[in-house]
């Protein structure tokens, strides 16, 4: 490792430079001398009042008093942290929002960063007029008011929704994560087991499929194979502990983990269990995968193994060259991640990242790598492979199996560059 080994020599260049204490593995701060921490290059540009050894201005009198905010809000120094709304795609009805990825920590997405999808608007629904009508292939058809539904016995779990439009172009456009990846969040949800639901209603033979039907004006349905609707699909009325914002399906949707996130209805106001699927067009003209030879992926389901690096990544910058911590999130809609492994040099070499416990499945995994910069150009990419042993594949290797028609489903790896002056921007682009 090259480091500064004279830390004199490096705070009169200046204060603010970050350095590698020798043996440590930490970046170090700002190293009191002689009582004066700003040099004089730093004073020049900056209000050092607030500095050690002063006294900040925020100690002198008592801060905001209780009951000044009964909704708490961030700070407004995270002013920039807010959802990527692309101004280059038309944002009317049908619209998205994306979670800005690279500015958050962890695992668990804020509600008020939460991606969000919808094709008819967010509709403004009443909890009390709400109803979930279940009919079709069952003994006793049931109409359920939402007491109804929150008298059933509970569950949390954590998963990541994903739009499997994301980003849903073959060639990457964007600079940041949250546009190439951003129409992806995770959440813990609280609701019913839907098969618990399904049994108050009792299956009858001959039931295969569940056609959910959301309560906006778009009246996105969709067909879910009656495997899933007994093993982990829920009905949530809860997110992060409060209840679903209206984005989200407030007052009640369906949560199909691990699935693309176009079957998790929102707004759930129907259940019809049926022997054959629907063949909406969210199953039809739309989420479908057009193959080389002339066919159609429909029915994919699972959103494939992914990551994505997002911190550093595109739009931030590398100040010093010296230690980083290479962070990033990476899931499957098959189940736990197995590994996640990192490339620093373009490819040529991957080391295993460290993964964050628990991992969960069906969850974000949070993966993290200690990184020495030389300061020389670099491309950082990320490659997760779940528990299943599947990898994800490169932008060349999914294009060589879909063909140029392709728009779905796109789980390519995502390499980003570091210019010498320390910039981030996509490799791909
Ligand atoms: N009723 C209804 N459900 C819906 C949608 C919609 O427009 N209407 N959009 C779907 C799509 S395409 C996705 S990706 C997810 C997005 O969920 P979110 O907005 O909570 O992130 O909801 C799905 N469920
Ligand atoms: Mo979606």
């Amino acid at each position: 490792m090259s480091e500064p080994t004279d830390i004199g020599e490096s705070l009169a260049a200046t204060s603010r430079r970050r350095f590698l204490r020798k043996g440590g593995a930490l970046v170090g701060g700002i190293v009191v001398a002689g009582g004066l921490a700003g040099s004089e290059a730093a004073a020049a540009t900056e209000n050092t009042d607030n500095l050690p050894p002063n006294v900040p201005e925020w100690m002198k009198t008592p801060g905001d008093p209780m009951g000044s905010q009964l909704y708490g809000t961030p700070s407004p120094f995270e002013k920039d942290v807010v959802k990527n709304i692309p101004k280059n795609l038309p944002q009317y009805l049908s619209a998205s929002g994306r979670t800005p990825l690279q500015d958050l920590d962890g695992i668990i997405t804020p509600n008020g960063l939460f991606y969000e999808r919808h094709h008819g608007g967010v509709p403004a629904i009443d909890p009390e007029q709400h109803r979930l009508m279940l009919h079709g292939l069952v003994d006793k058809p049931l109409i359920f008011t939402m007491e109804d539904i929150r008298r059933f016995p509970s569950q949390s779990h954590i998963y990541f929704l994903e739009c499997s439009g994301n980003p849903g172009y073959k060639k990457p456009y964007g600079k940041t994560a949250s546009d190439l990846v951003g129409l992806l969040s995770c959440a813990e949800w609280t609701g019913v087991s839907l098969k618990l639901v399904l049994q108050e209603a009792g299956l009858q033979a001959g039931a295969k499929w569940v056609i959910a039907e959301g309560a906006d004006a778009a009246a996105v349905t969709r067909s879910i194979p009656i495997e899933k609707c007994l093993e982990d699909a829920m009905l949530v009325y809860s997110q992060n502990g409060e209840r679903l914002r209206p984005q989200q399906g407030y007052p009640l949707r369906l949560l199909l983990p691990g699935f693309e996130g176009n079957m998790s209805i929102k707004w759930l106001r129907r259940l019809h269990v049926a022997a054959e699927p629907s063949y909406s067009r969210e199953e039809t003209s739309k989420y479908t995968d057009l193959m080389p030879d002339g066919s159609a992926r429909e029915f994919t389901f699972f959103m494939e193994a992914k990551s994505i690096i997002t911190r550093p990544s595109g739009g931030q910058r590398l100040t010093s060259p010296g230690f980083h911590e290479i962070s990033g999130i990476a899931w499957s809609g098959r189940g736990k991640i197995g590994r996640v492994d990192v490339s620093v040099d373009d490819g040529k070499s991957w080391q295993e990242a460290q993964l964050q416990e628990p991992v969960l499945t069906r969850a974000l995994t949070r993966f993290r790598l200690p990184w020495h910069w030389d300061g020389q150009p670099a491309v950082i990419q990320s490659r997760a492979i779940d528990q299943t042993g599947y990898v994800q594949p490169t932008l060349a290797e999914l294009l060589a199996v879909r063909g140029e028609n392709y728009f779905y489903h796109n789980n390519a790896i995502w390499p980003w560059r570091i210019s010498a002056g320390g910039e981030v921007t996509n490799a791909n682009a």
